[in-house]
């Protein structure tokens, strides 16, 4: 943004929560400042998003912690929340200057998902047993997930499994391809409405393979310089967003049928953030 324009463009990626939260931060940020705000919501996956942000094509947006140590600045995954993101706000900066924000109170981890039938079926609880069948399964996985290193190719080498067959999907077709029984395992996201929905069985990391993916935004360092006063204002929304509320918000989109934009607003008001 330019010296003395007075706005900032949030982005988002192309999945639910993101443009909830998006709009959560835009209708803050506009309630309490003078700073005109351009939503750049639904961008694109992760490498889309941070490359806009380097650029300067945006100024802030809401990214994971295991997902900017692991897929951006390319560590190997590791279990440890504070390490995570001490690494990532001691790393971005130097290397891009690019300020992390606190990380929020959720952490939408993948889960691997399977239905109660085939769990049952299998006697599925953990990775671990999941792994001693993959090689006659059928995944449903995102692009993403087949394509990072906290993904499919490592959860393959710490569970040494290889998994039958995958097939590309995108985030909601992945569910109903799982309940028509096209596919045997999708790469969940903890928080999503339709995990719910379906009542599916999230099999236990019992390897911890995950790292944790504590939501944080992170903005770039001319543009926080610009505008000190946005990361007091984005820290109130840290104590209500939980894995459970996000859950329930991302219900009411993906399963209700509501707009992003709506569900955001609606939140703000009732917790009286906004008037
Ligand atoms: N995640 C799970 C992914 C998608 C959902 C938060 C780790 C990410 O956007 O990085």
């Amino acid at each position: 943004s330019m010296q003395g324009s007075r706005t900032i463009s949030i982005g988002s990626k192309d999945f639910t929560e993101q443009e909830i939260v998006g709009n959560m931060m835009a209708d803050l940020i506009e309630d309490r400042t003078d700073i005109s705000v351009n939503r750049r919501l639904n961008l694109g996956g992760t490498q889309v998003c941070f490359g806009a942000l380097k650029n300067g094509d945006i100024d802030l947006y809401v990214e994971y912690s295991g997902t900017a140590y692991t897929d951006t600045l390319k560590h190997p995954p590791i279990s440890d929340m504070d390490k995570v993101y001490e690494t990532v706000k001691d790393e971005l900066k130097d290397i891009y200057n690019i300020d992390v924000l606190k990380q929020m109170n959720f952490n939408n981890t993948y889960v691997l998902a399977v239905t109660q039938e085939t769990a049952d079926k299998y006697g599925f609880e953990t990775i671990s047993d999941f792994a001693k069948k993959a090689g006659s399964m059928t995944s449903g996985l995102t692009f993403e997930f087949t394509n990072r290193e906290d993904g499919l190719s490592g959860i393959q080498k710490t569970y040494g499994f290889q998994i039958g067959q995958n097939i590309t999907l995108d985030n909601a077709p992945r569910y109903s391809a799982l309940q028509k029984g096209d596919v045997d395992v999708i790469d969940a996201y903890a928080t999503d409405g339709l995990l719910k929905k379906f009542n599916l069985r999230s099999l236990k990391d019992d390897q911890k393979f995950f790292p944790p993916y504590y939501a944080m935004p992170i903005i770039r360092g001319e543009a926080l310089e610009q505008y000190p006063e946005i990361p007091a204002i984005l820290e109130e929304l840290n104590p209500l967003l939980t894995d459970e509320v996000m859950g329930e918000l991302n219900y009411k989109v993906d399963e209700l049928q509501q707009s992003p934009e709506e569900v955001a607003h609606e939140f703000l008001k009732e917790h009286g953030l906004i008037s």
